[in-house]
């Protein structure tokens, strides 16, 4: 028996290549709401790709900044001209050609924005700035028993610390001795140095307030941030 072909659609009957781009049409027409979903996937997969790499960026950036500030910025303290630094406080020693009375020496002080040298700490008498070479003569401190003979105070008006008190005590003077044959009001100011003979914790005397002398300021250094 003669077995006749099927017969199929017209496209069918076509042959190979357009039976293809026949049938891809109408998938494609299917597939297009597909499409565009997976295109806007994509999109929104490099969008935030690029919002990733945005962020990234402005947080190395940030850190960046943050370990530009803590490595490389350092609070350094500092000193006027004139003034030596020791510690967190800067000090001034008037030169020979610059003696006072006890007062003017405050004032002067003052108007440098400092004030005689308030002596707090074993450390502070102690400390290289003080006695490197320079007590072999007077300086004014800070200290005054001008208000109550005996009651001694520092120029903020705060009274001295007893275990803080570094008064000359030899064979030849016992200080403070409020010695009057010279001022008759007696002696109200306080005086470090000529220490040639005595340990730097033994180097304070009164004398005449009225007496000119050189003295030391002191003031809190200001602290600068360096950055390099
Ligand atoms: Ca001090
Ligand atoms: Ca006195
Ligand atoms: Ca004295």
């Amino acid at each position: 028996p003669h077995l006749s072909k099927p017969r199929g659609p017209m496209w069918q009957r076509l042959g190979a290549p357009w039976n293809k781009v026949l049938l891809f049409f109408p998938t494609f027409i299917l597939l297009l709401p597909l499409l565009l979903q997976l295109l806007l996937l994509l999109l929104l997969l490099l969008l935030l790709l690029i919002l990733a790499f945005f962020i990234n960026n402005l947080t190395n950036l940030f850190l960046n900044v943050t370990s530009f500030t803590v490595s490389t910025c350092s609070s350094v303290a500092q000193c006027d001209e004139d003034w030596e630094l020791n510690g967190t406080q800067c000090y001034y020693f008037s030169n020979r050609s610059l003696q006072l009375t006890w007062t003017s020496s405050k004032d002067k002080c003052q108007s440098k924005r400092g004030d005689l040298i308030k002596i707090e700490s074993r450390e502070e008498q102690v400390q290289d700035t003080l006695n490197r070479g320079k007590l072999d003569e007077r300086f004014w401190i800070g200290l005054t028993d001008s208000q109550t003979e005996g009651e001694w105070l520092w120029t903020d008006g705060s009274p001295l610390n007893q275990s803080l008190e570094f008064w000359t005590k030899n064979e030849h003077n016992t200080e403070p001795d409020n010695w009057k044959e010279e001022d008759v009001d007696g002696e109200n100011c306080a005086i470090i140095g000529e220490i040639m003979f005595i340990n730097g914790l033994k180097s304070w005397y009164d004398n005449s307030c009225k007496n000119k002398y050189r003295f030391i300021c002191e003031k809190k250094a200001t602290r600068s941030a360096t950055c390099g």
